[in-house]
């Protein structure tokens, strides 16, 4: 599994790996020939790539601060966070780290909202109670227009596994959400692929 090279102690710097997010046709010519550096595996499957300024971490700060944006792709009839559905992203914070979660819609159809619930099955159909207090976007359940941004601010005071789940009614069930953990063994905010579970 990639993962990105997250900054070092104190500073702000964060390393980006740009991620095929567009879909373009192949070139006419041949494919270049393998670079000369240690290189990581070509995906072999089209799924989504993580973009790594979406995740900075400030470690004196203890603050971690995510770009969550809705409808980054058409994925899924763009019900998607950063282009993943189903869980198939996981944002883990070490407990008690602050968390700063930088919300944009940008799906042009759409409205959207975001909030940390607990994992529960089934999947609610619309807005429940934030797992953590102050994890929510405004307006969950009528959500927020195109390009609207909402910036969200909490402490991760409870270890646990959670959804980032769209409050508008229908889009969770729909796949419209990714996971967060808060971790009281990790050092350091990661933000990883994981498997999806559309069915679970
Ligand atoms: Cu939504």
């Amino acid at each position: 599994m990639k993962h990105c090279a997250w900054l070092v102690a104190g500073s702000m710097l964060v390393i980006s790996v740009r991620a095929g997010m567009t879909q373009t046709p192949p070139p006419p010519a041949p494919p270049p020939a393998p670079a000369t550096s240690p290189t990581r595996p070509l995906p072999t499957t089209q799924t989504p790539q993580i973009d790594c300024n979406w995740l900075t971490v400030d470690t004196t700060a203890k603050t971690a601060t995510f770009q969550l944006v809705a409808g980054l792709t058409g994925l899924n009839g763009a019900l998607n966070f950063n282009g993943f559905k189903d869980g198939g992203l996981t944002l883990s914070v070490p407990l008690n780290w602050k968390v700063v979660i930088a919300f944009r819609n940008h799906d042009g159809v759409l409205p959207h909202s975001a909030e940390i619930i607990d994992s529960v099955k089934p999947m609610p159909p619309g807005p429940v109670d934030a797992a953590i207090p102050r994890a929510m976007t405004v307006r969950l359940q009528q959500g927020l227009g195109t390009e609207e941004q909402d910036t969200v601010r909490f402490v991760a005071n409870k270890a646990g596994s959670f959804l980032i789940f769209c409050g508008v009614p229908g889009h969770g069930l729909a796949g419209m959400w990714i996971r967060f953990k808060v971790s009281p063994a990790e050092k350091r905010p990661t933000l990883t692929a994981t498997a999806s579970s559309a069915g679970r």
